[in-house]
């Protein structure tokens, strides 16, 4: 019988836990067996003991076992990817040094964990916000983890961009490859459709309307956010899961040939973006391993709008450094 993927989540009793478990259970990452490690932070714990009735209550073929706790070195041992999806939510009156150093609490304490019980072959997922920076300083606290194993998402941005390119074409989203999310998963994020293609052709020329492009679809994808709580009192669940499996199942089992996918990644210095900031880039992943797209054409344009990205996440590193996280 096949070993089990052992698969952390942490914030596992939230909003995106409640979507992103089943779906983790019932095949999203392939067809080996699962064991889920769940954290929460103690409050939690007791509706954490709900959902696990729940996942119990779907017999899940593939689920080979839960466990539960809030305490990272217990549940991060021996894990082959942790997905880290809680975080500190910024509250009312929360100025962005009291969100950071929330989440720095967060995000150094579990690099730390998991730097001393991880398996070998761990892969980092962060999804909570802000996602970059968490990354950044998960990956810092975690010296012996190599620096490619940490990666945040920005695969929900690239399948909300898919989808509005569309719905603006008239398209398939299956027909759609090359879309690029560049920058940090926030309002500055930069998505980039002028490398995409749609059944082959690019898709700025199918579009052919710059003003669409600059006025509707950049601000429509980086602001779906905050449209989804306005919208729903509260934000994307669901989507968030779903981008969250999406990342995983790709980063372990690679990109399809000819395409490639979008993940906030630590930067070798590829096109400009400083090394040693994890930014989102187009990459292709196989064995387990990504790799920077090289080579593609950054028009005037685009330039601009991956270094005004590319700048709120150095704002962003210099925050942290202030605050002594990294
Ligand atoms: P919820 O507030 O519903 O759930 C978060 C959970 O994390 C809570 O149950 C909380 O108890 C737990 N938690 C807090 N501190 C923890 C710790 N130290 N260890 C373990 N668990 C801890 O939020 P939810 O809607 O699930 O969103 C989770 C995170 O994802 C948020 O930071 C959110 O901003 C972020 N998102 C990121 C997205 C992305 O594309 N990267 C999109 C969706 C979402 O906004």
């Amino acid at each position: 019988s096949t070993t089990p993927l052992k698969v952390a989540v942490t914030g596992a009793a939230g909003q995106i836990g409640y979507s992103l478990l089943f779906r983790l259970a019932s095949g999203a990452l392939g067809d080996r067996p699962i064991q889920l490690q769940l954290l929460e932070i103690e409050p939690a714990l007791k509706a954490l003991e709900g959902v696990v009735m729940e996942l119990d209550d779907c017999a899940f073929p593939l689920l080979a076992g839960v466990e539960i706790g809030a305490d990272p070195t217990k549940i991060f041992d021996g894990v082959n990817l942790a997905l880290l999806v809680g975080a500190r939510p910024r509250g009312p009156g929360m100025e962005r040094g009291d969100l950071l150093s929330a989440n720095g609490a967060i995000f150094t304490a579990q690099g730390k964990a998991l730097n001393e019980v991880a398996a070998d072959d761990v892969r980092v997922g962060v999804t909570g916000n802000p996602a970059n920076t968490n990354a950044l300083i998960a990956m810092t606290n975690a010296p012996d983890i190599p620096q490619n194993r940490f990666s945040a998402l920005t695969r929900l941005d690239h399948n909300r961009a898919l989808s509005q390119l569309a719905a603006k074409t008239g398209a398939s989203v299956n027909d759609i490859t090359r879309m690029t999310i560049w920058g940090n998963h926030s309002a500055t994020q930069y998505p980039d459709l002028f490398h995409a293609e749609i059944a082959g052709r690019n898709a700025a020329e199918v579009v052919n309307d710059q003003a669409w492009v600059e006025d509707y679809f950049i601000p429509t994808v980086a602001k779906r956010g905050a449209a989804i709580i306005d919208a729903r009192g509260a934000s994307s669940a669901a989507s968030a899961a779903s981008a969250t499996c999406n990342a995983a199942r790709d980063w372990l089992n690679g990109t399809p040939e000819g395409d490639w996918v979008s993940m906030a990644v630590v930067s070798d210095g590829s096109y400009g973006v400083p090394e040693g900031l994890i930014s989102s880039f187009p990459v292709t992943t196989k064995d387990g391993d990504w790799s920077i797209v090289q080579g593609l054409e950054i028009s005037e344009f685009s330039r601009g709008r991956i270094d005004a990205s590319v700048a709120e996440l150095a704002d962003e590193k210099a925050a942290v450094t202030e605050l002594g996280l990294i």
